[in-house]
């Protein structure tokens, strides 16, 4: 898409924000490939933000992130991104390739469990919702996180070779360890045996690690900030009329 933006990325930019687990798929990618040097990253503030005109060009949907270049094409859609920068980038750094067709088939289960059904529900982690809506969004989340956990093989999700689903995973697992114990009272995030041993090893990866630590820091921020009280989920997880903790 063409588009006349005031702010005019000089290389290839990743519109993007720490906190961001869609966007973090992405910057493990960057990392993995050594592309630091070659992508530049941005916050969405430099088009006014995700809602203004200038970014809605870019992105329609209004959300991050969105990879622009200098010649005002934009791509978004973290998956589609991931894709492109594993084949744009095939040379470089890491491999994501996967050898057999089952496990690329794997790799898109669970890319496809985080893009249909994971993320769309995460926001009962932190955004304002009434409390049955919270409540019911939550139980799902469980029971995504145990299928998610059946479908992993383990050390990577697909077995010996990292694939574009590790990308994807980690940084919204990020997001269920932080909150789903803290906010929500929940013993440990990962229950499913396979996750946590998923998790664990995702957390030993240098390059993985230093995306955890930019989504924490996110998410330490909206704790010290009082996030969880304004949202009034505080209030609502002390109702024990619903089931908070899995
Ligand atoms: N399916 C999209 C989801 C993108 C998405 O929801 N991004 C979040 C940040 S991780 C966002 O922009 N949220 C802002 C909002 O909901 O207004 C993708 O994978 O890129």
């Amino acid at each position: 898409m063409n588009v006349q933006a005031a702010y005019k990325p000089q290389k290839p930019t990743l519109i993007d924000i720490p906190i961001s687990n869609n966007g973090g798929r992405c910057r493990f990618i960057m990392r993995k490939k050594k592309l630091m040097d070659k992508i530049d990253i941005e916050s969405p503030k430099v088009y006014g933000g995700m809602k203004t005109d200038e970014y809605l060009a870019l992105n329609p949907q209004g959300l991050i992130p969105a990879l622009v270049f200098p010649d005002g094409q934009a791509l978004w859609e973290s998956d589609v991104i991931a894709s492109y920068l594993n084949d744009k980038y095939s040379d470089e750094g890491a491999s994501f390739e996967l050898h057999s067709p089952e496990d690329r088939a794997n790799d898109l289960l669970a890319r496809r469990m985080i893009d249909s059904y994971i993320c769309p529900i995460q926001g009962c982690m932190y955004k304002d919702m009434d409390i049955a809506e919270r409540a019911d969004k939550l139980k799902r989340l469980a029971f995504q996180l145990n299928v998610l956990s059946s479908i992993i093989k383990g050390p990577y999700v697909s077995g010996n070779d990292m694939g574009l689903a590790d990308a994807a995973l980690f940084p919204t697992l990020t997001f269920c360890n932080v909150m789903l114990p803290e906010v929500f009272g929940w013993k440990q995030a990962f229950t499913g045996s396979k996750l946590q041993a998923y998790w664990d090893f995702m957390q030993a990866d240098a390059d993985a690690s230093q995306v955890i630590k930019e989504i924490e820091g996110g998410l330490t921020g909206w704790k010290e900030s009082g996030r969880f009280e304004q949202k009034g989920i505080i209030e609502q997880v002390a109702n024990k009329d619903y089931q908070w903790a899995y």
